[in-house]
């Protein structure tokens, strides 16, 4: 550190220098993250709750009443108003959150749990934190093989994960077949839908076909659910909730902060993430997120339609587009969209060029990346 602080002016300015090296949402370039630009409301949101901590509720009683009402929100959202939970810090920590209490209910030796192959890569850290084998079910296409989970069921399983809404594809796993099949083997069944969960909601308001993947399938322990992503909210915000309290197990006590227990993994929390999404969720209501949702599945169209002109497009589900690049090289294909200034992501099997089409993509930032693509696509060897 130095001996001597500079001064607010110039420190400021040093620091939004900095800020022009990383790549605005607003832009249009970026194309692989499932995070977007948090609306000014939310930021405001977020400023007045900036220095409130979760972790110590006897401190923030209205950040507190922001979060229960948040996790009701979310709760009648994924259908069930009584569902209880927390707003973390991301879908990774979600995760964590559902299988520690999976392995608890189970009763912790030599737990397994079956996620698909297709699952985020947030269930390997889990298998390394918690020391649990972490079993891959083979994919039927892009969705789990319900047999495959099936036939990797042993008595040391203590939950098995649907994923609706794929980091990869955006395809939504036959949650029901999984309900079933949770509830025949009474095993704690877990849906990441850390992405879908703020679209897939909104795609059946909108008469969408998409499969139910939420707690109105009896066999739904918890859902992962994150602001963060198709919320609109600022970073941190994942949100895990669980069907009933019935589900929290192993709390910890806090004997220094009040007389309660924690079941959350991390201790501090912040208060501003869940006033932001507090405020998104009151300001834009449902309507305003199914008209966000709305937009950004005819600019997926737009880009499902323009590639599919010149190269093999994966019928979208929802909000990701995956486009295959016939006899070329996918590493080059991404160099060269790169030299233009595209940050473009690929997808592992079947390899594929994807794009999350967020909002802050417009009609305009997907009619110039198609251009920019196709002349990739034929110029290259
Ligand atoms: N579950 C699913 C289905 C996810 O897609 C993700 C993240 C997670 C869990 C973990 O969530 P957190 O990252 O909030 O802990 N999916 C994105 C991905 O890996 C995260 C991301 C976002 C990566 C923006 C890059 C980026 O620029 O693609």
């Amino acid at each position: 550190m130095i001996k001597k602080g500079m001064s607010r002016e110039f420190v400021i300015k040093e620091l939004l220098k900095r800020h022009e090296q990383d790549v605005s949402y607003e832009s249009g370039r970026i194309l692989g993250s499932m995070l977007t630009s948090t609306p000014p409301i939310a930021r405001e949101a977020y400023n007045i709750f900036l220095d409130t901590n979760l972790g110590d509720p006897d401190l923030c009683d209205g950040a507190k009443s922001l979060e229960n009402e948040v996790i009701g929100w979310l709760g009648n959202l994924l259908g069930n108003p009584d569902a209880i939970g927390y707003i973390l810090t991301g879908g990774t920590e979600a995760n964590l959150m559902a299988m520690v209490m999976a392995k608890k209910i189970h009763g912790d030796k030599n737990a397994e749990i079956i996620v698909p192959k297709s699952a985020h890569f947030s269930f390997d850290k889990i298998e390394v934190i918690l020391g649990i084998k972490v079993l891959k079910a083979n994919l039927n296409g892009l969705v789990v093989d319900v047999d495959s989970v099936k036939r990797l069921i042993n008595e040391h399983t203590c939950a098995i994960v649907g994923v609706a809404g794929t980091t990869e594809f955006g395809a939504i796993d036959p949650i029901p077949e999984l309900s079933d099949l949770a509830l025949d083997n009474n095993l704690y069944l877990h849906v990441d839908a850390a992405f879908g969960g703020f679209v897939i909601p909104f795609l059946k308001d909108l008469n969408y076909e998409v499969p139910d993947f939420d707690f109105g399938l009896k066999g739904v322990s918890s859902i992962t659910i994150d602001p963060h992503k198709m919320g609109l909210a600022p970073i941190p915000a994942g949100g895990i909730l669980f069907r009933d309290e019935t589900y929290l197990r192993g709390g910890v006590d806090t004997p220094y902060i009040g007389l309660g227990k924690q079941f959350t993994p991390s201790s501090t929390r912040s208060g501003a993430s869940v006033a932001a999404t507090w405020t998104l969720m009151r300001h834009l209501g449902r309507e305003g997120y199914r008209k966000i949702v709305h937009r950004c599945m005819e600019h997926t169209r737009l880009l499902a339609d323009g590639a599919s002109e010149f190269a093999e497009v994966i019928p979208p589900v929802m909000n990701v587009v995956a486009i295959k690049i016939r006899d070329k090289d996918l590493s080059l294909v991404v160099k060269r969209l790169e030299e233009l200034g595209w940050k473009s992501s690929v997808t592992r099997k079947p390899p594929c060029i994807r794009v999350v089409v967020m909002p802050h993509l417009t009609e305009h930032h997907i009619n110039e990346f198609l251009r920019d693509l196709r002349s990739v696509v034929l110029n290259l060897e």
